[in-house]
């Protein structure tokens, strides 16, 4: 094998893979070409594993593209890129070519994503265990102002993930399923390789798939790993939601297994070869799985579920109800009957510990309560932010906390700075190196190191100048995959992440009709703004449907109206994904972090935004309090209710909208506006109509009481950017050397020492 770190072998080796010279090749010929070297690289960092090792069980793993990432983490990328432009090539087109993974919905799967390559960089032994779904989430489209969802293809062509041999057998209802593994390398900066295991039946069929993204759901060997969250709002849906999680934990457990029993484990000593983190409650049927596959093995029950309990581990990563997941036991008698006297017998054992019936796992209604399971069987909950862990602890589950309070620890959440800095941003990072050198790479504290030049005035005009070029950057990039035009010298505000009514895409609507009304008023913003978004909305969830409808036909009025246009733009990114994202985040000026206090865990996107230079504008909610501590209140724009104020109001159930909007004229105004002459006339009345009655009517996340203060910090950062443009790339420069804290790097190490314990 040539060394591949060199320019001109690299170049030799890939006219060699693809047979000719390097201008004669497409660039699928050279992805492909690039994946064989990867691959082969990757192998080389293979380590043996010694002592415990991590199995990390998610339903997403959102991972984006791997090429270019890989590329980086192998110490490839610079040469592939200078070979490439030697030929007349360009790595950005490169990327094109490559189909984004669709594997996951939000920040669960992309903080599982970040986790995989931190372990790898860390040179911990940890694989993720997931499936393999064939269309993934659905791919977003608008039509007259509509989401419209249709599949995913995202499979076919050359494929990171490689089929193997290995293939379990996994009880369905009564009938035997063939669970095939999927191999697909993880690369770690600098590290070792991991892997991400990903399960699929062969039989899946994706022709089953109709009308958008319907398909018949009673069919389960064809269409169990055709989806990502399939549709729940029917008995079939959320039955085929169980069979995509017994067969993920199913094969996963037998994998694990199978693993440590070569690795010398007599599985009594199972704790000693593996941790299994429960990643949210998809995951919780390992646990009785596990305790019945050690009775396969002749363990008896007590200890299995004290051994279970040692290898396990649970993160929670939400307090809304609805996402907590609780299934009728018919459900589980009809698709896992094997599972069900493991759960009932689990469930006698916390009626003898306590008489509390808030905690059990089958409730009186006989609904068995999963996040209950995992609590009660595993050696550790986590909450994902400070805040977070502590409104668990408190609130949530508080009656949990009293029963187990050395069960529960807080782990931040964290993102991996190889793809949200050095992929996503590679002028801030050269900037970067040239002032710290590169420790900060693996070391993300360094970059504190950069506070040093907060009063260097060159300093500040460079990260202003890096900011620009990405703003021209994502302007060309809309431009060319989006045909929208944008102003790259006005302020860029962005939204981007799941749809939900919580995390407020509402408010900022609120915001942008006042804004629309003052402009018409002659109260002209200080510089022409642009605000971003970018959402997909689960199918079946009609008001956070209506409120991407509400934003592109204001979208469409404003556009129409030259005396609007000219000050105010709404931009919503179709189809937003990691790809989109590694373009929307260096651009950004302005974050929005808006969610109502106590709801959002911790958000992950915050964390992208500071790193790349953006100030955030949020509640105290999730991480953004940890952020605002790191940067100080005068590098930040808060405002808003707190988390205790909004869990007061819950507890008295005395909020009402109503009364906010007959007595407000600002928010009266805003609202009326849904269902006036200009809206109408570029959107449907049924759908502003119904968003506009359930902002009246119910507003269950108090969009309304926040309104005035959010309208006042948003035209007060507006103001400090346009009025004060070095104080403002100031703040920018502190929000950069304070994001250390928010490696996934960092996450992963607490994990390892509190929970874990790998390789010991
Ligand atoms: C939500 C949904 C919504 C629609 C359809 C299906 C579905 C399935 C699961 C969920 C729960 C998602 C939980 C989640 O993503 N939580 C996020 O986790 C992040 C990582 O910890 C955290 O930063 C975010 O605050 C939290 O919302």
């Amino acid at each position: 094998m040539m060394n591949v770190k060199n320019v001109k072998e690299m170049e030799t080796i890939l006219s060699e893979v693809c047979k000719k010279e390097i201008e004669q090749c497409s660039y699928e010929e050279l992805y492909t070409a690039l994946l064989g070297i990867v691959e082969e690289e990757s192998k080389k960092h293979v380590m043996d594993v010694k002592g415990r090792k991590l199995y990390y069980i998610s339903a997403e793993f959102l991972i984006g593209k791997l090429l270019s990432n890989n590329l980086i983490n192998l110490g490839l990328y610079e040469n592939v890129k200078a070979c490439l432009e030697a030929h007349g090539k360009s790595m950005a087109d490169l990327e094109e070519v490559e189909p984004e993974p669709s594997l996951g919905n939000g920040g669960l799967g992309r903080l599982a994503a970040c986790f995989l390559d931190s372990l790898a960089t860390l040179n911990l032994p940890g694989d993720g265990i997931g499936l393999r779904y064939h269309c993934g989430l659905f791919h977003q489209k608008f039509e007259n102002q509509c989401q419209s969802e249709t599949p995913d293809f995202w499979l076919g062509g050359d494929e990171w993930a490689k089929k193997t041999e290995k293939t379990y057998t996994v009880s369905l209802a009564g009938e035997d399923y063939t669970a095939r593994l999927y191999k697909l390398a993880v690369t770690g900066y600098e590290g070792r390789t991991n892997y991400l295991n990903l399960f699929d039946l062969d039989t899946v069929d994706s022709s089953l798939i109709k009308e958008g993204i319907s398909f018949d759901k009673t069919e389960i060997a064809k269409n169990l790993t055709l989806f990502l969250y399939p549709d729940d709002s029917d008995d079939a849906g959320r039955l085929l939601r169980i069979y995509q999680q017994y067969l993920m934990v199913s094969a996963g457990a037998q994998m694990i297994l199978e693993e440590c029993k070569e690795r010398g484990s007599d599985l009594h000593d199972l704790a000693d070869y593996a941790a299994i983190q429960i990643n949210d409650t998809h995951p919780s049927m390992v646990i009785p799985e596990l305790i019945r596959l050690l009775g396969e093995e002749g363990i008896e029950f007590e200890e299995a579920v004290e051994i279970v309990t040692k290898v396990c581990a649970y993160t929670n990563h939400t307090i809304l109800a609805e996402a907590l997941e609780k299934w009728p036991k018919q459900y589980l008698d009809t698709v896992v009957p094997q599972l069900v006297p493991v759960i009932e017998k689990l469930d006698e054992l916390v009626r003898e510990k306590t008489e509390d019936d808030s905690t059990a796992i089958i409730d009186e209604s006989e609904i068995v309560h999963m996040a209950h399971m995992d609590i009660h069987f595993t050696h550790s909950t986590n909450g994902v932010a400070a805040l977070h862990t502590e409104i668990l602890k408190n609130s949530e589950l508080n009656h949990f906390y009293k029963l187990y309070p050395e069960k529960f620890n807080n782990k931040t959440n964290g993102i991996t700075f190889r793809r949200w800095l050095l992929k996503c941003n590679p002028e801030l990072t050269d900037l970067i190196e040239s002032l710290i050198g590169p420790g900060f790479k693996k070391d993300a504290a360094e970059l504190e190191k950069l506070m040093d030049f907060a009063e260097d005035e060159k300093v500040l005009k460079q990260l202003a100048e890096i900011k620009h070029d990405n703003k021209v950057a994502l302007a060309k990039w809309l431009e060319h995959t989006q045909n929208i035009v944008v102003n790259p010298d006005s302020i860029f505000m962005i939204q981007s992440k799941r749809l939900h009514e919580y995390k407020r895409q509402q408010l900022n609507l609120l915001y942008l009709i006042h804004q629309y009304f003052e402009i018409k008023e002659g109260h002209l913003p200080n510089t022409p703004v642009t605000a971003i978004f970018g959402a997909k909305a689960a199918p079946a969830y009609t008001i956070a449907k209506d409120i991407i409808h509400a934003l592109l036909a204001l979208s469409k009025v404003i556009a129409d109206d030259p005396e609007v246009s000219q000050w105010l733009q709404i931009v919503f990114i179709e189809n937003y994904n990691v790809t989109a994202a590694e373009k929307m985040i260096p651009a950004c000026d302005l974050s929005e972090q808006i969610s109502l206090a106590s709801k959002e865990a911790s958000g992950t996107g915050n964390m992208k935004f500071m790193l790349n230079g953006a100030l955030t504008l949020g509640t105290m909610d999730g991480a953004n309090v940890e952020i605002a501590e790191a940067v100080g209140q005068e590098n930040i724009y808060i405002f808003g209710q707190s988390s205790d104020q909004v869990i007061r109001t819950y507890g008295h159930s005395d909020y009402c909208a109503k009364e906010w909007y007959e007595t407000d004229p600002n928010i009266k105004r805003a609202i009326d506006f849904l269902t006036g002459e200009e809206m109408l006339s570029c959107g449907r009345q049924d759908k502003l109509e119904r968003l506009k009655n359930e902002l009246i009517g119910k507003d269950w996340f108090q969009t309304l009481p926040d309104f005035n203060a959010y309208i006042v910090r948003k035209d007060q950062a507006i103001a400090d950017y346009v009025q004060n443009p070095l104080d403002w790339t100031k703040s920018a420069l502190v929000n950069i050397s304070k994001a250390g804290f928010f490696s996934s790097d960092r996450t992963i190490a607490e994990y390892n020492d509190d929970i874990w314990h790998l390789g010991e």
